[in-house]
């Protein structure tokens, strides 16, 4: 695209980028929401995306518990595949972007809360301190029978189930369809969506609750929101500021 001086412009307008970044630095509190976008330009395929297929099947017939209690061998291969690629990625400018902002925003005392439906730990690598993860961790799994929750780092995995100490089938620690989300943390989400002052939702298609409606929840109780993503989302309609384009080149322009 041309730009009106003649030069090539990429992404969004200069002119909105700064009336975000002026947002952001006067905001005392900030939350952002983000979701498998963010990671895309570290390599791992988003869930609804052309690259969202794994094998034939689709992400949302594998992340339920009724395919897991069906071939649990099936869903842990997937679990497996994704697992190998998240270890060989590397967070983005996108992840250290947010980690900066935080940084940024409580030295100067403010408040600055990031809400994942990620489960790649990519924000934990890239220095984010404060993260509510509403989707769980790819890399714990629990007991379906005692419900101990351990670490496994293993990649591959060595067994495919994997088993726990007690004999029975473990399972990824990770929020299905149907299933709720860990309360500690939807509490967290709700708590910080409601204090913020800007609320940025980056890199997710807004498509699954209870997650996408915490812009909404922002919004009533005062935020503005921006939206980052290089597809337009539902979401745009109830944002002031719209920015399109890959996180990792949008999030390095608002510090
Ligand atoms: C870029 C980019 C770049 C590309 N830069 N961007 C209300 C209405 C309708 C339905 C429901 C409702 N409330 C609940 C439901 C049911 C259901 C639901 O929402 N269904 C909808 C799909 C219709 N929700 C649930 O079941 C939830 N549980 C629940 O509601 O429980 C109720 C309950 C209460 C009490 C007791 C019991 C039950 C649970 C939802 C769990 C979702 N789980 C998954 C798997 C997690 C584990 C894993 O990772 O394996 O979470 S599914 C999958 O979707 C994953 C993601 O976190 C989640 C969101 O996806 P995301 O991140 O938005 O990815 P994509 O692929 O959709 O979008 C990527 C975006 O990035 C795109 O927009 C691209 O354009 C963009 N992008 N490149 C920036 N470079
Ligand atoms: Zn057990």
């Amino acid at each position: 695209m041309l730009g009106s001086m003649g030069r090539v412009q990429r992404g969004p307008a200069t002119d909105v980028v700064a009336s975000l970044r002026e947002a952001l630095d006067a905001a005392s509190s900030i939350a952002a929401l983000t979701g498998a976008g963010v990671s895309a330009e570290s390599g791992i395929p988003t869930f609804r995306g052309a690259d969202g297929l794994w094998r034939q099947y689709s992400a949302e017939k594998l992340a339920t518990p009724e395919a897991f209690e069906r071939d649990p061998q099936l869903v842990w291969e997937w679990y497996d595949w994704r697992r190998t690629l998240i270890r060989k990625a590397q967070p983005n400018p996108g992840h250290v972007a947010l980690a900066e902002l935080e940084e940024r925003k409580t030295s100067q005392g403010g408040a600055f809360t990031l809400v994942t439906q990620n489960v790649d730990s990519l924000h934990d690598r890239a220095g984010s301190r404060k993260i509510v993860k509403l989707h769980g961790d790819i890399w714990l799994v629990r007991c379906v029978t005692c419900g101990r929750v351990e670490r496994n780092d293993q990649v591959p995995l060595a067994s495919l189930p994997p088993h726990c100490r007690c004999g029975a089938l473990q399972r990824p620690e990770v929020v299905w369809f149907g299933e709720a989300l860990p309360s500690l943390a939807w509490e967290r989400a709700m708590e910080a969506s409601c204090r913020a002052q800007v609320f940025l939702v980056i890199g997710t298609s807004a498509r699954v609750y209870p997650a996408a409606g915490l812009a909404q929840v922002a919004r009533q109780a005062g935020a503005r929101v921006a939206v980052v993503n290089p597809e337009p989302t539902e979401l745009e309609g109830l944002a002031d500021w719209a920015l399109r384009g890959p996180s990792g080149e949008i999030l390095p322009r608002l510090l």
